[in-house]
């Protein structure tokens, strides 16, 4: 952590250096108000909301956060056109709930004036520079096909190249889990003719739903080799489907976020791989991205991939990974 607030303390003086030398910009800065609205409540943007208040106490800024209690389009409209309405906004950081019926309200945020950063999913097809929709700064966030990919590789490897598996995703239209399952299905068509694919189901991000699903498919697919959880909750629920059913080292889980619980499953056996991605970065990096635009710079990448840490039994225990894991604060 120390390391890594050197190295973003450091964009940040660059920043600020930045602000210093443009007239007039300080006031600006000063005068930014950023809103900060996610998905939903989770430990992934609870991790997140901890790079964003961290960049915002570099940076001297005010952030107003607001999380919706359920993930769609329905809680999180509201909750943005409030967030327009107070007037005093001048960015949005927000993880837009699905890709298509998000693009509305975001446009009339604009409208209003308030500029947006969208981090962990995109609008549209997520080219801001070339796609149907172009208003966003940025995208912040995973290469989600990318890690769709390495997850597919893990869990073969996991299984022996052979057999059925499942995946348990979480809502349709949702860019970063469509990502996921595409690059899965992707590298098992290409790579792993002898493993058949089912699924995905959507459990609308109830890890209850989840683990029924899950505890279905295991009982019809008598077979069934491995199942990859596209996120937190598609995660909690498979693997707890799984050691339900007493089939845990048996079927082999892949996990998506490295949440505490995933971690503690990947000690005993039932999970094989755990994919953390970097919210910490995608929060801290999207308030700079604001402080930045507001103060004149014109050159912001309209995309910033974050990476990932791939966690197996053989370097959980090892600092530089176990740093990924998302530690949340009282948890
Ligand atoms: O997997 C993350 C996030 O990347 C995804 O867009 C929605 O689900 C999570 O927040 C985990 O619950």
């Amino acid at each position: 952590m120390a390391r890594k607030r050197i190295v973003l303390g450091l964009l940040t003086t660059i920043t600020l250096g930045a602000l210093a030398v443009i007239p007039g910009a300080a006031n600006a800065q000063d005068k930014i108000k950023i809103g900060f609205l996610p998905g939903v409540v989770d430990p992934f943007y609870q991790v997140m909301q901890l790079g964003v208040e961290a960049a915002a106490e570099d940076l001297g800024l005010e952030v107003v956060t607001q999380i919706p209690q359920t993930w769609g389009v329905e809680a999180q409209t509201p909750i943005l056109d409030a967030m327009v309405a107070r007037g005093d906004l001048d960015y949005i950081i927000t993880a837009p709930t699905e890709k298509d019926q998000m693009v509305g309200p975001l446009q009339a945020a604009v409208d209003a004036g308030i500029k947006v950063i969208t981090v962990d999913t995109f609008l549209g097809d997520g080219d801001y520079v070339n796609g149907p929709v172009k208003f966003p700064i940025s995208y912040i966030g995973s290469d989600n096909v990318e890690g769709g990919r390495i997850s597919a590789r893990g869990l073969a490897e996991a299984i022996g190249g052979k057999g059925t598996v499942y995946i348990n995703s979480t809502n349709p239209n949702v860019s970063s889990v469509q990502g996921r399952e595409q690059g899965f299905k992707e590298v098992m068509e290409k790579e792993f003719p002898d493993i058949k694919v089912l699924g995905p189901d959507y459990n609308l991000d109830d890890p209850n739903t989840a683990a029924q699903q899950t505890a279905a498919v295991l009982e019809r697919e008598q077979e069934l080799a491995g199942v990859f959880g596209t996120n937190v909750f598609s995660a909690q629920g498979a693997g707890t489907a799984v050691v339900n059913a007493g089939l845990g080292g048996q079927v082999q889980v892949v996990a998506y976020d490295a949440t505490q619980f995933a971690i503690e499953l990947l000690n005993k056996g039932v999970v094989s791989l755990v994919l953390a991605q970097k919210p910490f970065d995608m929060g801290y990096m999207a308030v700079q991205f604001a402080a930045a635009d507001a103060a004149g710079v014109t050159s912001l990448p309209r995309r910033v991939e974050t990476g990932f840490a791939i966690i197996d039994k053989d370097n959980v225990a090892d600092p530089e990974v176990a740093r990924f894991i998302y530690q949340v604060p009282n948890q």
